[in-house]
């Protein structure tokens, strides 16, 4: 019993030193889509099929409304564009609306982060449609299953920087879920590079959010250990 727990210590200090080591070379959060794809992000229905979308889209279809995006990549519902590569592949062109532009519904849920700051900072723009009216489109900060907080955009494809407070969620484990339960007019919303911010309003790294995630990780892993030895 002795080795096998000796085994176990061995296999959760390699964990402890190596973890820290991969956090610094390995995306800890695609909070800002620029993976290109949906990595650490999960799916329901159609209207996340061609995000994140490439470029400001809105503009090369002379719009009016720039998208103002971070980087290359961002989620703009209404768009049907994943950029020269990707897009050009799947015989999409600069400027396309999705199929039924509006129509597509969905949801998009993070995974988990424990909240270390005391504001979150994004991008948001899309509908004014929001959560707790009929068809909502928005993004929600969830908690235990519960919408602790919420923001829509203005009804113009130009996202904004948008702020919530958290100060009093600290340490609690939380996720993202991005909404589009619309098909009407100004059914859809747009996001983008979501951080933690510290009490002066400079960002968190992810990779710091991550480390506190594994910490917590191992914290449960040995509780559970000490029950069995
Ligand atoms: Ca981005
Ligand atoms: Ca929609």
């Amino acid at each position: 019993m002795k080795n096998v727990f000796r085994l176990v210590l061995c296999a959760v200090l390699l964990v402890l030193f190596v973890s820290p080591i991969n956090l610094v070379f390995a995306r800890a959060f695609n909070n800002d889509f620029e993976t290109g794809d949906l990595t650490d992000w999960e799916k329901t229905g159609t209207a996340f099929d061609f995000q994140p979308t490439w470029g400001d889209n809105p503009t090369a279809r002379n719009r009016g409304q720039p998208s103002e995006h971070q980087g290359d990549w961002w989620l703009g519902l209404a768009e049907k564009y994943q950029g020269p590569v990707k897009g050009k592949a799947l015989g999409q062109n600069p400027g396309d609306l999705a199929d039924g532009v509006d129509a597509p519904q969905g949801t998009l849920t993070s995974k988990e982060f424990t909240i270390i700051g005391d504001t979150m900072n994004f991008l948001m723009g899309g509908g004014n449609r929001a959560w707790g009216t009929a068809e909502p489109c928005c993004v929600n900060l969830v908690i235990d299953e519960k919408v602790e907080r919420t923001m829509t955009g203005n009804n113009t494809e130009t996202m904004t920087r948008r702020e919530w407070d958290v100060s009093d969620l600290n340490g609690k484990l939380a996720k993202l879920v991005v909404i589009d339960n619309s098909s009407g007019g100004w059914g859809h919303p747009n996001f983008d590079d979501v951080h933690q911010a510290d009490r002066n309003g400079n960002n968190i790294p992810w990779s710091r959010v991550a480390a506190v995630d594994a910490r917590g990780k191992l914290a449960l892993t040995w509780a559970q250990m000490k029950k069995y030895y």
